[in-house]
């Protein structure tokens, strides 16, 4: 397997040096950048060898709240592939735990008292991330210390409709059943319960950006299970909150949406700096819905990566042509990278994004 060491933020052989802040901050203010910016959702995991050897030492948990081990996870990507930015090793579910919420990891976040009650939802106490959750913020100063030059880190957080789908069903679920009857059942709980969780991670993601992560992802990954009406109506104000309180930060905020294409044009009115798309949406039309002043991330199809190389060069440049040649593009999957794919797929795929024009 081929060891590919190189600063991140260095531009690929025959490009322009990249801008001060590198291409993946500018791209996500829509500002041109040498190339064209390249991180991988779920970059960190199982699919890495050296990963997997960390993990046969410790439990996730145990890496996730000791900073020198997540701090080593979460440059493990950065040191074997050249890419753009990195992301803070650690989970959604991760600040819940600060909130009281006993959880295990079976792999899939498990809820040990799933939330159902209104005096469930009161008894949520407030989230002091310094208090709560030391150990994330250890390790994002830790990783800031030691990342490769010109590459930022990415803070991230569960959307609270995200969140709100854990909480209530108790564990990973295709249709989380659960989640979706309590809001046609219980809606002013609901409602409450999304107020709070958007409160606690407005806080827990202004402590990432203040220990120094430089820019901010919301994670909205069962968005798709909403119509438009219901996301509009319970998703999408606790975004808009959780945003309204992060928008005086100097810190980019993306908010990233599976399975989300008809949503676009309610998503077009918040006032983040990028929206993260799965593969299932047409870049071109969501830059249309979104306008000139939003950047977009993603969207190859995770699966493409199995591809002979040939061929998840086509999957790749035909991404980039619906990109266009606008600034404001942060070439991603469209979702998590799966387990069992080759480092190697990756290597190619992010030279092959580094030598686009
Ligand atoms: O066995 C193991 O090592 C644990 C597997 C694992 C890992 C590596 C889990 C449990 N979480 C993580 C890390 C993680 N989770 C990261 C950092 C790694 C990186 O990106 O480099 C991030 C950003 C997340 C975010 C996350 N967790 C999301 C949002 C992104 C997405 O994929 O949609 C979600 C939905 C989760 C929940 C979760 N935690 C773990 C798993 C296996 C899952 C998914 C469960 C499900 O399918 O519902």
């Amino acid at each position: 397997m081929a060891a590919r060491v190189k600063a991140p933020g260095t531009p690929p052989s025959g490009a322009a040096a990249p801008s001060e802040s590198g291409a993946f901050l500018a791209a996500c203010r829509c500002r041109p950048a040498a190339y064209r910016p390249i991180w991988i959702m779920r970059q960190a995991g199982r699919y890495l060898p050296e990963y997997r050897e960390l993990r046969a030492r410790v439990s996730f948990e145990t890496l996730i709240r000791t900073p020198e081990l997540a701090a080593e996870a979460t440059l493990q990507p950065l040191k074997r592939f050249e890419l753009d930015a990195a992301i803070l090793f650690s989970d959604i579910m991760t600040p819940l735990e600060g909130l009281g919420v006993a959880l295990s990891f079976e792999p899939g976040p498990v809820v040990r008292e799933p939330l159902r009650t209104r005096a469930q939802i009161e008894a949520l106490p407030e989230l002091v991330p310094q208090r709560d959750v030391p150990f994330v913020l250890d390790t994002v100063r830790l990783v800031r210390a030691s990342l490769p030059r010109g590459a930022p880190l990415i803070g991230f957080a569960g959307a609270p409709f995200t969140l709100l789908c854990y909480l209530v069903c108790g564990r990973p679920s295709k249709e989380f059943a659960a989640a979706r009857a309590f809001l046609y059942t219980h809606p002013a709980d609901a409602q409450r319960l999304l107020e709070r969780l958007s409160d606690a991670m407005a806080a827990y993601l202004a402590a990432q950006a203040a220990a120094g992560a430089q820019a901010l992802m919301l994670f909205e990954s069962w968005a798709g299970l909403l119509a438009p009406r219901e996301f509009a109506q319970f998703a999408l104000p606790a975004v808009r909150r959780l945003v309204a309180a992060l928008r005086g930060l100097a810190v980019p905020l993306i908010y990233y949406v599976n399975q989300g294409a008809v949503l676009m044009p309610a998503v077009a009115g918040l006032d983040v700096d990028v929206v993260g798309v799965d593969w299932r949406a047409s870049l071109t039309r969501v830059r249309r819905v979104l306008g000139p002043d939003k950047a977009v991330q993603g969207n190859l199809d995770p699966a493409a990566l199995f591809a002979p190389p040939e061929q998840l060069k086509r999957c790749a440049t035909a991404v980039l042509d619906e990109a266009g040649s606008a600034p404001g593009h942060i070439f991603n999957l469209g979702h998590g990278i799966w387990p069992d794919t080759d480092p190697d797929a990756v290597a190619r795929l992010i030279d092959c994004v580094h030598e686009y024009r």
